[in-house]
């Protein structure tokens, strides 16, 4: 017997996504269809994630003409992590069906989206910015959280965590996002993947996000800048 399986491990094959996404569609474990031809994600999870899908609003987008790429200001409470981006995996754990470890190159197959939103962070500054990565809801999909499942935490290769809301995460305009103002993420800024979405200030957006952790129950720890005051929310 071999426990390593998929099949035991409930962990999808990276060959086996790597064939659904380059087949243009993705298929949950009992065969259904989770993208219709043109990229939609036609199947819902189970009816808690269904209702939370349902109910976020698409808030209005920029031109690209209104980038502000000088407005955006680098801040890190740590400086920037040293990534091997060749032997980086984003992992999704917790309590999903199936838990995924991904590397750039099989992120990079699914469905990209590309959005331009203001960013404000509680300091005092505010930028417009073109992001473009991975929605957290297709690579949720894939990860099939249960139906206990309420927040989710992020960890960031700084030391850097988050933990937010199930229903603002599976929100359509919250990406790990892999480019910004239309080139590869900067390390800076994030590389190779970070939170980027419209309804969160500043702080709610980890960059270097190294792992999504799927959970029913927020721990004392909440994310690094509530745990010296700031509001959990975070909601713009
Ligand atoms: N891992 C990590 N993520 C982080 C931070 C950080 O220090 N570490 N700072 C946060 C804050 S307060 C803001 S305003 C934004 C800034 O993003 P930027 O540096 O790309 O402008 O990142 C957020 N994400
Ligand atoms: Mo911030």
């Amino acid at each position: 017997m071999n426990d390593e399986t998929p099949e035991a491990t409930g962990r999808i094959s990276r060959r086996q996504l790597l064939k659904w996404a380059g087949a243009g569609l993705l298929v949950n474990a009992a065969g259904t269809l989770l993208y219709d031809p043109i990229g939609r994600l036609s199947m819902p999870l189970n009816e808690a994630v269904e209702a939370l899908l349902l109910s976020s609003k698409p808030t209005p987008e920029f031109p690209i003409s209104a980038i502000e790429p000088d407005r955006l200001i680098v801040n890190s409470f740590r400086g920037t992590p040293k990534i091997d981006i060749a032997n980086f995996q984003l992992k999704i754990s917790g309590e999903v069906a199936n838990p995924l470890s991904l590397n750039m190159a099989e992120i990079q197959q699914l469905p990209l989206t590309s959005m331009v939103i203001r960013q404000v962070c509680v300091e005092g500054w505010a930028a417009i910015v073109q992001w473009g990565g991975v929605r957290l809801q297709d690579l949720l999909q894939i990860a099939q959280p249960r139906s206990s499942a309420k927040y989710v935490y992020f960890q960031s290769a700084d030391g850097y965590y988050e933990s937010w809301d199930l229903a603002s995460v599976l929100h359509p305009q919250t990406l790990l996002a892999y480019q910004m103002n239309g080139r590869d993420l900067p390390a800076e800024n994030g590389a190779p993947l970070r939170l980027a979405s419209p309804i969160k200030l500043g702080y709610k957006q980890s960059k270097w996000v190294t792992e999504a952790i799927v959970t029913s129950q927020l721990l004392p720890k909440r994310g690094y800048w509530e745990d010296l005051g700031y509001e959990w929310f975070g909601g713009l």
